[in-house]
């Protein structure tokens, strides 16, 4: 048997993943799926809403039912077209779960130990599911499932593809190659925006709950405004770009800035020479977010009005899905010594 490789021989494969796991706020959008949309046509994209991640630390079914659905509304409304790339439910693809127990079996816990998310979430708390520290596993599975050469994410997901390459080239070593190994692709400005009440902490779904930490994908023009012109700072008035801890918060605003109008830095710094003070950047800063994110909420709505038409896409994604890992995963078996089914 040989790698299965992607269908198509010109595009690279994507594969990437968000969990339903809370409101999809900027960091999100800037770090993942704005890239997504962008490279439809260049790759072949499959995405995928990773329901079976979301369930690893404390959720609620109710939530977590109606956050799917909403998610793959998002997701569409950024402009995510069913007729260029897939977009699925992961626990609709039993693949995954599957593939997973058996990727399970070659990787050392102390891999897993060693990651630092699971060091994040797992700190303070009485309980830790096993999911949590398996995660990682379950990820390298969605990525490897796909022959994947490329994984747009958010810098803080780089740990995450990096054990996938581990995880892939020591069963590629054991049982033979089977898997192409992935790269992670992370945005220069954008792989991690920070919190606007925190700028040493991630943007995260987790915490939009709290006032002013996330502009959420969905916030009414007003409550994007207030959420940053409430932004913190720092008690100077320079707005350039800058690597210094005590101006994280004016280069988290620049970086949003940045991204959204796809300026070079120069002409962003340049855009705000005239600026009084911080209140205009930060004026300047929510009209730019606003603007982008108005025809998503838009287009959100007019999708959540037909769930059934939803519905049906995200079973055509699961087809386009299970006709890639499928095969794979019959591949895994056999490689190790599996009996398949005549
Ligand atoms: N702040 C961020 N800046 C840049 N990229 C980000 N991403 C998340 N937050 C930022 C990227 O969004 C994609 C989907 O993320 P996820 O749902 O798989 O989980 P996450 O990385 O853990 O994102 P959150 O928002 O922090 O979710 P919760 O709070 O549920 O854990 C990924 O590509 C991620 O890098």
């Amino acid at each position: 048997m040989t790698v299965q490789e992607p269908h198509d021989t010109i595009r690279r494969r994507v594969f990437s993943g968000v969990q339903p796991s809370g409101d999809p706020q900027l960091g999100n959008y800037i770090g993942a799926f704005k890239q997504w949309v962008e490279n439809q046509d260049a790759k072949e994209n499959f995405f995928c809403i990773v329901d079976l991640h979301a369930i690893t630390v404390d959720f609620d079914p109710d939530a977590l039912r109606r956050q799917t659905r909403e998610l793959a509304a998002i997701l569409f409304a950024c402009g995510i077209d069913p007729d260029k790339s897939t977009l699925f439910v992961q626990s609709h693809v039993t693949t995954h779960a599957e593939g997973c127990w058996i990727l399970n079996c070659v990787t050392p816990v102390s891999w897993l130990e060693r990651m630092t998310q699971y060091k994040d979430k797992s700190t303070g708390q009485e309980s830790v599911s096993t999911g949590l520290l398996d995660y990682p596993v379950l990820m390298a599975g969605d990525i490897l499932m796909y022959s994947a050469h490329e994984v747009p994410v958010g810098d803080d997901q780089r740990q995450h593809v990096e054990l996938t390459r581990d995880i892939g080239g020591r069963f590629n070593r054991l049982f033979g190659e089977t898997f192409v190994l992935p790269e992670a692709i992370i945005p220069e400005v954008g792989g991690r925006v920070m919190g606007l009440n925190d700028p040493n902490v991630k943007m995260s779904k987790s915490y939009s709950h709290i006032r002013g930490h996330a502009v959420r994908l969905l916030d009414e023009p007003k409550e994007i405004q207030r959420s940053i012109m409430r932004a913190v700072t720092d008690s100077g008035n320079e707005i350039l770009f800058s690597e210094d801890p005590e101006k994280a918060g004016v280069n988290n605003l620049l970086g949003i800035y940045k991204v959204i109008t796809d300026k070079a830095e120069r002409d962003v710094e340049r855009d705000f020479a005239d600026a009084r003070g911080y209140g205009d950047l930060k004026r300047r800063v929510a009209e730019v977010v606003i603007e982008e994110l108005r025809p998503i909420r838009e287009r959100y709505y007019e999708l959540m009005d037909d769930v059934a038409e939803l519905d049906r896409l995200m079973a055509v994604g699961a087809d386009q899905a299970r006709e890639v890992s499928e095969p794979k995963l019959e591949e895994m078996k056999h490689r190790v010594g599996f009996v398949l089914p005549g």
